[in-house]
């Protein structure tokens, strides 16, 4: 086991700030509390030695020494085989986490990207296209969730990666805030440990939370301020998802 490195964008667009896969990583680094740095890689020229850490290109990847792990839920994997903190020693909890963590990713991931796409290029909520993905969202998923909540605290019983992906992957769909929806899943949502903001995908107040990596917005941009406008300029108006 080496040094560990978390790769992520040097810049993101608007839409998706906050919402980025670096964040499910940095909250599982920042509960085990296992120390690490974060690089980053250019979003716009992607080289050669981005495609070989990730194939798609895309980000993150996590390297432990010479170990190269690119998907978050394989790198989520890695450092849960790191620290009981993320998984659970007992057989059977951690076969609960592991099943739960592909869940996140297969079944509730699966149905959110496409309607994250809908919300991120602005998308009327009077379209066909709209009403088919938010329904079966929040019906056939994330509703779903809510009577597993409701007999345990924590998805394999003790907090494990699973938990951190499930509130990851339903962040987008709470940040448009229905009133009584995903009551249950919405516990799962604060990190216990770690820098405040964190789960919000925001950058703390000093900038060492962001570390170069942008997918991150700031305190100012939240708060409606303008904001960094270095990093503004390249992205588009944010769209309205309320
Ligand atoms: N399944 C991958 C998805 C990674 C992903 O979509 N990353 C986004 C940033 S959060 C990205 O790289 N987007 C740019 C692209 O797809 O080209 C994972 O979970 O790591």
């Amino acid at each position: 086991m080496g040094e560990l490195i978390l790769t992520t964008f040097d810049w993101v667009p608007e839409p998706p700030r906050g919402h980025v896969r670096d964040i499910r990583v940095r909250w599982a680094l920042e509960e085990a509390g296992l120390p690490y740095r974060v690089e980053s890689t250019p979003f716009r020229d992607r080289k050669a030695e981005h495609f070989a850490h990730q194939p798609f290109g895309q980000a993150p990847w996590l390297t432990d020494g010479d170990l190269s792990i690119f998907e978050s839920g394989a790198i989520l994997l890695h450092l849960g085989e790191r620290s009981d903190a993320l998984l659970p020693a007992d057989p059977q909890r951690r076969s609960g986490a592991k099943e739960w963590l592909f869940a996140a990713l297969n079944s509730v991931e699966a149905a959110s990207l496409p309607w994250s796409l809908l919300v991120f290029t602005g998308e009327s909520h009077d379209t066909a296209a709209w009403k088919i993905f938010d329904g079966f969202l929040g019906v056939h998923r994330l509703q779903r969730m809510e009577p597993v909540l409701a007999g345990r605290e924590w998805l394999a019983q003790n907090f494990s990666v699973a938990d951190i992906l499930m509130a990851d992957v339903a962040a987008p769909r709470r940040s448009v805030r229905r009133a009584g929806e995903l009551s249950r899943l919405s516990r799962l949502r604060r990190p216990r440990h770690g820098p405040p903001g964190l789960q919000e995908g925001i950058c703390g107040p000093d900038g060492a939370f962001c570390q170069g990596g942008c997918g991150l917005r700031h305190a100012a941009e939240v708060n409606g301020l303008q904001g960094d406008s270095s990093r503004r300029k390249n992205g588009r108006a944010a769209p309205k998802v309320s």
